[in-house]
């Protein structure tokens, strides 16, 4: 029998990954799992452990929410569930993403970060037009997040939108600041002038995306909560890019060997 386990990707999907810049792995986490992790991260959400906000913040919601519905989006975020809950720590080392990760950015990989992006019913945020790469720049393109489906996300609860290809273009210029999160800027890149795909899930499928792959997401109008939790993996080689290259650069290795390179030794002098 096959368990999400031992899932692997085909070929097709890891020359999609290569030529679209995403793809979607179906049932990557089997029912089991997927309830275990939600009812974990519901456990995690009822400690209050999540930030209850109206999204991300800045000037772009008054070019992607009609007038007096700017400040009225709900979103739950928590980062690092695995400080919480086992359950998401064991996350991080499944066999079925490891294995998939591995196919696509090669045999070091070290995790980067996991972040809970909930969508409460009827209101929840959007996100606007935007690349990774500006909120965790680092020095390569082998960067991968993994956008792990808890529910069901159909078109109308605001599922990611992609622009197919769009990775190839490297780090574009974002609008950036102390009042805003990074997001491109509308006159060159907004749903009204610019063609994206929706990427309907469901719950257990895994969107795979590059750093550099521009995305979206509608507000969730659903009657129902749409939570995805994105984790960040990049080949271990690749580091922040102002990290100063002769101090330690450490989080978890998720598969292979980490090569030291310049890179100094923890020492316990
Ligand atoms: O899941 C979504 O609705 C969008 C998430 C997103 O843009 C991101 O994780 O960078």
């Amino acid at each position: 029998m096959t368990t999400s386990r031992d899932f692997q990707l085909s070929p097709t999907q890891i020359d999609q990954y290569h030529s679209d810049g995403y793809f979607k792995a179906e049932g990557l986490f089997d029912s089991d799992e997927v309830k275990e992790l939600g009812y974990e991260m519901n456990g995690i959400i009822d400690e209050w452990w999540g930030e209850d906000s109206i999204g991300w913040r800045g000037p772009w919601r008054d070019h992607y929410l009609p007038e007096g519905q700017q400040q009225e989006t709900r979103a739950v975020f928590l980062s690092n569930p695995q400080y919480y809950s086992a359950a998401w720590g064991r996350v991080l080392f499944h066999q079925g993403l490891n294995d998939s990760v591995r196919a696509l950015i090669g045999s070091a990989v070290q995790w980067h970060h996991s972040v809970l992006h909930a969508k409460p019913p009827e209101r929840g945020t959007p996100f606007p037009m935007h690349q990774d790469y500006p909120f965790y720049p680092h020095d390569g393109p082998h960067f991968v997040d993994c956008l792990v489906h808890l529910d069901d996300a159909p078109l109308e609860s605001g599922c990611l939108r992609v622009i197919p290809g769009s990775h190839k273009q490297g780090p574009l210029e974002h609008i950036e600041g102390e009042h805003t999160r990074p997001y491109l800027p509308p006159d060159l890149y907004h749903p009204s002038i610019t063609e994206s795909l929706p990427v309907p899930a469901k719950a257990g499928d895994v969107i795979f995306f590059s750093y550099y792959l521009i995305h979206w997401s509608e507000q969730n109008q659903s009657d129902s909560w749409r939570r995805s939790v994105r984790i960040g993996f990049h080949s271990a080689d690749m580091r922040p890019v102002d990290h100063d290259p002769t101090t330690p650069y450490h989080k978890f290795m998720i598969d292979g060997l980490k090569k030291r390179g310049e890179e100094a030794k923890l020492t316990y002098k």
